[in-house]
């Protein structure tokens, strides 16, 4: 026994009844359950002791890889140092210095950071002080959000009422006011395409026929993600996302980008604002924010939108919003030593010198059967295959249970697989992926 596994609490987790799990299907779970019980760089250990390569930075977010060193020193230190304290009319140094490192690598102007607990605190974030800034500026009726089929913005009210998936929405009530894109996946024109595809910027024009529908003063943001990830990596087609800044510049309508899974060197650029070369208002981040280690969450927010808060008396606060944990002072440190890891590793451009090898590797699988697209940009890509009749999502999930038995970890969503390794990847492990998912889907009929 190692050191390490001596102090851990020990458990072979054999009651599973109590924890309720989040977007699981317990019950299929608990029959036959997956258990991870430490990770090392590229790699987790399974609870029977196996190697699972991950491609899939954990959910999306281990993009330093497991265990960092610096990582775990800087929260043990500040875990000794300060554990908590509070961000409300008090401060702590380190939540300003990370604020400062993240403003150092925003795009330019996005530099007044608002920090939160994760993805879906930033999204009800970014909402919030859109609604916030319009008002402020005479814009009051401006209260509608425009969204995007197919979108994933997390759990909250505004996240799932802007989101696209249905059975995020369908139990829930929504908020009122909301409309939403059209989504950009086309795979009857655009199949097999490597980066972004060459057909459906016109999709963009989607946004003038709802200002058209609702009024442009109606209207206070649109929000999507540059790459939307989690519903099966769907890719903007090239000009599509030029065309939508350029609607909402003409209309007076904020634009959110939620780079919760491209923020942070995904697409191999630091964020997925500076690949596209596109500058929105806000952007809303969590994941690589911390490499995943402790719970987080930052707004980017455009500096004049911030200014134009700052008004009214000086004794009053300008904005009724924030959480518990905004700036908690653990999850500061896990940032700061995850962005030292970020920049001594140049790991934020990464993606970029190992794009053309990843994309070439993955769509080597095109051919095999029931695979009917291949979609792949920075280090993301998403494999469609093509759903059993009346049983969609059923072909993918089994190729996900084998994959994971023959010690390779992938995501599932619907009928695509996707993978987002570590940005430490070598070529050699993208190989592996691939001839891992080569012999999987030979398998799976
Ligand atoms: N926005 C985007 C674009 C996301 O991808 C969230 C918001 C919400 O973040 P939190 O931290 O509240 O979960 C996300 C989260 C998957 C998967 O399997 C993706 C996410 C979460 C869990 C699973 O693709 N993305």
């Amino acid at each position: 026994m190692t050191l390490d596994a001596a102090v851990l609490p020990r458990s072979n987790a054999s009651n599973l009844e109590n924890f309720w799990m989040p977007f699981t299907a317990n019950r299929q779970f608990k029959e036959s359950p997956r258990l991870l019980v430490s990770a090392k760089g590229m790699n987790y250990t399974s609870v029977d002791g196996k190697t699972i390569l991950d491609g899939t930075a954990g959910l999306w977010c281990v993009n330093a890889g497991h265990g960092r060193r610096q990582i775990v020193e800087a929260v043990e230190r500040q875990l000794r140092t300060l554990d908590f304290a509070p961000t409300f009319q008090m401060g702590h140094p380190i939540a300003f210095d990370f604020a400062e490192r993240l403003a150092a690598i925003a795009p330019s102007g996005l530099d007044r950071i608002f920090f939160t607990g994760s993805g879906s605190e930033s999204v009800e974030t970014a909402l919030k002080i859109s609604l916030a800034y319009q008002r402020a500026i005479g814009q009051g009726t401006r209260t509608r959000f425009i969204g995007r089929e197919r979108g994933y913005h997390g759990v909250g009210f505004g996240g799932i009422s802007v989101g696209g998936i249905v059975n995020n929405r369908r139990t829930f009530t929504q908020l009122p006011g909301v409309d939403h894109l059209r989504h950009t996946l086309d795979i009857e024109r655009n199949a097999f395409s490597k980066g972004q595809a060459s057909n459906g910027a016109e999709l963009a024009d989607e946004l003038e026929r709802l200002v058209a529908l609702h009024g442009a003063e109606t209207i206070a943001a649109v929000i999507v993600e540059p790459v939307a990830g989690s519903t099966g990596v769907l890719i903007p087609p090239r000009g599509y996302l030029q065309r939508l800044r350029a609607i909402c510049d003409r209309h007076g309508i904020l634009l959110i980008f939620d780079e919760v899974i491209t923020g942070f060197g995904r697409l191999g650029a630091p964020f997925g604002a500076d690949y596209f070369g596109i500058k929105p208002d806000f952007i809303t981040t969590a994941k690589g924010l911390t490499n995943g280690s402790i719970p987080m969450g930052a707004v980017f927010v455009s500096r004049n939108i911030h200014d134009a808060l700052m008004t009214g008396p000086q004794n009053l606060i300008e904005l009724f919003h924030g959480y518990t944990y905004s700036g908690h002072p653990v999850a500061c440190a896990a940032g700061i030593a995850t962005l030292d890891i970020y920049r001594d590793e140049e790991l934020l451009t990464r993606g970029a010198k190992l794009a053309d090898k990843w994309q070439d590797a993955i769509h080597e699988l095109k051919g095999l059967p029931n695979v009917i697209d291949i979609r792949t940009i920075g280090l993301i890509a998403g494999i469609e295959l093509a759903p059993r009749a009346n049983t969609p999502g059923a072909r993918a999930y089994e190729a996900f249970v084998k994959a994971f038995e023959s010690g390779l970890l992938t995501r599932v969503t619907g009928d695509v697989i996707a993978l987002s390794p570590p940005l430490i990847i070598e070529a050699a492990q993208i190989d592996r992926i691939v001839s891992v998912l080569n012999d999987v889907l030979k398998r799976v009929d």
